[in-house]
């Protein structure tokens, strides 16, 4: 599923519940759920040539349901730490899940930071399958925790009054069939949407 396709699905949201007929449009809706969350950067700030590129994971084959089951079962298994992951760009259907060589049975704590270079306001959208938690600067900023098909979040809004490194954890499960974990962003002014680069990943480690 497009970006845009999310878009239509949010003008039938608001058209069901009759804003549009309001003169209440498509931006009213999405802005609704804006609003700051207190996202906190990195303290102290990683110095530079301190972060290696992308993303640190810690693999688990485990057959989850939820999230919430996967933080209950990281209090009784370690895991195994992955190959780091470079961004978060996989639609990979049936094929490996992230940088594991299996195609399913498998959670992932992704850990590092990504860089809001500019102050402002950054549009994010997730896409999942199967389920996710996204936490950035100590505040989770979405979650679709259960099991699922490829799905788009709505477009969340970031307030980031203080640019710089801001921690992320990932927490992401694969049960079976396909699997899905893309990050795109707009950053302020750009005017477009598209993934968060590997530019803006780093982690601390090999
Ligand atoms: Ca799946």
């Amino acid at each position: 599923m497009s970006f845009w396709d999310n878009e239509q699905k949010l003008l039938m949201k608001a058209l069901q519940a009759g804003l549009v007929a309001a003169g209440i449009g498509m931006f009213a809706v999405n802005s609704a759920a804006a609003g700051p969350m207190g996202l906190k950067p990195a303290s102290p700030q990683p110095t530079a040539g301190s972060l290696s590129s992308g993303l640190a994971v810690q693999y688990y084959g485990v057959k989850l349901d939820s999230i919430d089951q996967f933080l209950e079962w990281m209090e009784y298994d370690k895991g195994k730490s992955g190959t780091p992951i470079p961004m978060l760009n996989y639609q990979v259907g049936q094929g490996n899940v992230l940088t594991t060589t299996t195609n399913d049975l498998v959670g992932a704590d992704i850990t590092g930071f990504i860089n809001f270079e500019t102050s402002g306001t950054y549009t994010i959208m997730v896409h999942s399958n199967d389920g996710v938690q996204v936490n950035i600067g100590g505040v989770m900023v979405y979650e679709d925790p259960e099991v699922h098909g490829d799905r788009f979040s709505d477009e969340i809004k970031l307030e980031i009054s203080e640019p710089g490194w801001y921690p992320v954890r990932v927490l992401y499960f694969e049960k079976k069939n396909s699997s899905t974990l893309e990050l795109y962003w707009d950053p302020p002014g750009s005017g477009e949407i598209d993934y968060v680069p590997a530019t803006a990943f780093g982690h601390r480690g090999k």
